[in-house]
Parts: structure tokens; sequence; C-alpha cells
């Protein structure tokens, strides 16, 4: 099969890198959207090669607790050729090793998060970093999630909601939450979420499939339900400093990778 995923390395400093508006905002916001970096064709690639991958039936394959269908798709990049390029390309790592001073990173997570029209179960309010952190023994909250829209995000699918400079005051306290998701995740509780929307509003980010979205490891963030007749998929890419790597590895690989080499 002839993958789409092109984009070429040379560009990439010039075209990829975030100005200093976007650096400046995704300081104060821990979170950035960026429009239009990845094509509809490069998209349609994506979406084709995960057809197969959500049809097998195995551990990296999560499934919702109600319906049985597969919310996420793990370890990508170790299960399909297209997506052991994509996790390389420079429009996902130029801007995420830009605003860590270019440190060499690793891909700590690979996977889609997929939310079926009507079924799309929600993730509970929480910041990537508690889980890492906890599950983990990750010691900084250094990592970057980086998202590419695989449908159109729209208020009704269930996107992503954000309190965008949560993450200015540090990691805020969490609990093990082991019911209202579709697999353990350390949250954020609704005293605390209630008192950091009110110093900052929230934030919805929304756009055609091709956008991308990053954010920081301790800005908080939940996921609603999909109670809309269309899909809404996200590629979900999470990078690492090596220097900030996994202490403990008690969980699966395909939850943290173990390999910590360089993303090129
Ligand atoms: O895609 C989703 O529904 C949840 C994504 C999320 O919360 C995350 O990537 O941390």
């Amino acid at each position: 099969m002839e993958h789409n995923i092109t984009h070429p390395a040379l560009s990439a400093l010039s075209t990829d890198a975030l100005n200093s508006e976007q650096l400046q905002a995704f300081e104060r916001d821990g979170v950035i959207v960026l429009p239009g970096r990845f094509s509809a064709d490069e998209v349609e690639s994506i979406n084709a090669a995960l057809v197969e991958l959500i049809a097998e039936n195995v551990p990296e394959n999560i499934r919702e607790k109600s319906s049985g269908v597969v919310r996420t798709a793990m370890g990508l990049h170790l299960r399909h050729e297209l997506f052991r390029r994509l996790v390389n390309d420079p429009r996902l790592l130029v801007p995420a090793r830009q605003t860590l001073g270019g440190v060499p990173i690793y891909a700590q997570q690979v996977k889609v998060n997929a939310k079926e029209p009507f079924t799309g179960e929600q993730w509970q309010w929480h910041y990537d970093f508690a889980t890492h952190h906890h599950e983990d023994g990750v010691p900084e909250p250094l990592a970057l999630n980086l998202h590419i829209f695989l449908d159109e995000v729209t208020e009704f699918n269930g996107p992503l909601m954000f309190i965008p400079g949560s993450h200015l005051d540090g990691p805020a306290p969490t609990s093990l939450d082991t019911t209202t998701t579709s697999f353990p995740l350390w949250t954020v509780g609704p005293d605390v979420v209630s008192s950091l929307a009110q110093r900052n509003a929230l934030v919805c980010p929304k756009g055609p499939p091709g956008t991308m979205l990053m954010f920081g490891d301790s800005v908080v963030h939940a996921s609603p339900p999909n109670m809309s007749p269309w899909p809404r998929r996200i590629f979900s890419l999470i990078v690492n400093p090596v220097s900030n790597r996994q202490r403990s590895h008690r969980r699966a690989d395909h939850l943290h990778h173990r390999d910590t080499t360089p993303l090129r």
C-alpha cells in the first residue's frame, strides 16, 4: 500500500517551527491549535490504515466498558509502517522539540482515540502527567501530547475541553479513577476543576481533519461523550525527553514504550 506521509524533512525547520507569538501562547495556555498541518489525503491514508488495526483482537486495542467497541488503539508505530513514519514526522516533532529546548525525545505512547457515533465514552477531567508519574515513575511534567484530528472535530462529536493555564501552578491534586474512563486514569476532582475554571474560561479546540493540537503534561482537560451521529477520531503521539524517561516498567509496553531511542 502506498502511504502519503512524505513531508520533506529539509524544509521542516522553517515551515514547522512555532513563531514567537505561538510560543508565548503555548507557554501561557499550555495548549495550542495548529490548523492545516496535515492534508486531507494524508488523513485519508491514516484512516484507511486504521480500519484493519482497529479490527484486530489484541490487548493494544482498548475497548469501551459499555459498548465493547475500540476506544483506543495503541502501539500503532509498532503495528503499521505508516504510523512508524508518522511518529518521525517533522510537523509533529519540530514544535515539540522546540518547546523542550531541542532535547532528544522518544515516543512514549502512540495511539488513536476513537469515539464512535452515539456511543463514544468520556474520559474524566485529568492531566496526563498524573498517570505518567503515578503509574510509570516519570519524574517531571515535560511530556507533550501531539494530536492530529482524523475527523472534523465539532462541538457535537465529543471534542476535548481544556482549562488553559491550569498548568501554571504546578500539577493539581489527583486520585485514581477506575470506573468512569475505559482504563484506569488519575483524575482531577470537581472542586479543583471548579476553582481552575473560575480563573480561566474553558476552551474547546475544533477544526477540520488534519488540524494539529499540542498540549503539555499538566494541563487539565476532559473528553465528553460523543452523542452525535458522527465519529471523532484523533491520532495522539506522546513524546517525552529521554532524560525524563519512566523509572517504573510495570505497565504494558503499549501504555508507555520501553524503547527510548530518540525520534529523528
Ligand atoms: O481522545 C480522547 O477522547 C481523550 C484524549 C485525552 O484526554 C488525552 O489524550 O489525554
